[in-house]
């Protein structure tokens, strides 16, 4: 795959590992690996189940590139936003489920980055921010519409007039992470839950990253529609009825064996 070489990739079984491989700049987000990261998505492997963003150094991401910054126009700005979201877009709806595995600074576009993947593994050392406010100017990656939806207006307002941080165990106790793992941890951690993931069906699969955020969304009416008509496309399938002939037998993992 034509990556840039702030990227690097990595397979593990039916998991691709994607490494932010620009730790001497703290994994800050240029346009080319932005790009790279959409391109990754785009030709993904069709036996590809499940992805892991993993980052080099001791930083996740210290959101946009800040030095690309300076040539940029009103109208190329609004452009330039418009690019991010839509490769964040392609992460958070994209044909399989992502993990990402947090560590020292979740910042900026590092955090709008994190929240579009559906799981976040976070090790000790994490800390979030949003200093755009520190900056002059205002989240561009998605975070209004996708942080909100995680910790609320009021917590990321705060987050930006007072350019607060919180750390790994606040992220999780706030929704920023589901896991907090030790240093050093977060990758196999990963690899577990990504192990499990592409051990589901993929129609479950499809059903929690596509159906589930849409419903949540949706009015209550449409939504106990969709949920009905997607449960009975996930049970009609032959993987659905092996999997309950399989436990009905006695020969599939039991909830108390997790
Ligand atoms: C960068 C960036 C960057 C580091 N763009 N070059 N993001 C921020 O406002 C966060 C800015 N970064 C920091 O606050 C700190 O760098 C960290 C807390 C993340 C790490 O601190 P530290 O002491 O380990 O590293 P450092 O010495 O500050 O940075 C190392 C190098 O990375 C240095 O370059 P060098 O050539 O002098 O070695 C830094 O300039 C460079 N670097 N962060 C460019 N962000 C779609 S809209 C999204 C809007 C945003 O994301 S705004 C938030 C931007």
């Amino acid at each position: 795959m034509d990556l840039p070489s702030t990227l690097r990739v990595a397979r593990v079984g039916k998991v691709a590992v994607l490494t932010l491989a620009r730790p001497h700049k703290r994994n800050a987000l240029d346009d080319a690996t932005v790009l790279g990261i959409e391109r990754f998505f785009a030709t993904l492997p069709g036996d590809i189940a499940c992805v892991v963003i993993d980052a080099e150094g001791d930083h996740f991401c210290a959101g946009l590139d800040l030095s690309e910054m300076a040539e940029r126009d009103t109208i190329s700005g609004i452009q330039h936003s418009r690019m991010w979201h839509r490769v964040f877009e392609q992460i958070e709806s994209g044909p399989v489920p992502v993990i990402a595995t947090l560590k020292g600074a979740v910042v900026g576009g590092g955090l709008e980055l994190a929240a579009a993947t559906h799981l976040r593994v976070a090790e000790r050392s994490t800390f979030y921010a949003l200093p755009e406010g520190m900056r002059g100017i205002f989240v561009g990656g998605g975070a209004s519409v996708r942080i909100p939806r995680l910790i609320g207006v009021a917590r990321m307002t705060d987050l930006m007039l007072t350019g607060r941080r919180y750390d790994a165990e606040e992220g999780a106790a706030l929704g920023l992470s589901q896991y907090v793992v030790d240093e050093g941890t977060g990758l196999e951690t990963a690899l577990g839950l990504a192990e499990r993931i592409a051990g589901n069906a993929p129609q479950t699969n499809f059903a929690i990253i596509q159906a589930l955020p849409r419903i949540a969304e949706a009015n209550p009416r449409e939504g106990y529609l969709m949920e009905a008509m997607m449960a009975a496309i996930a049970q009609g399938t032959d993987d659905a009825k092996a999997r309950m002939r399989a436990f009905l037998d006695g020969r599939a993992e039991k909830v108390t064996d997790r």
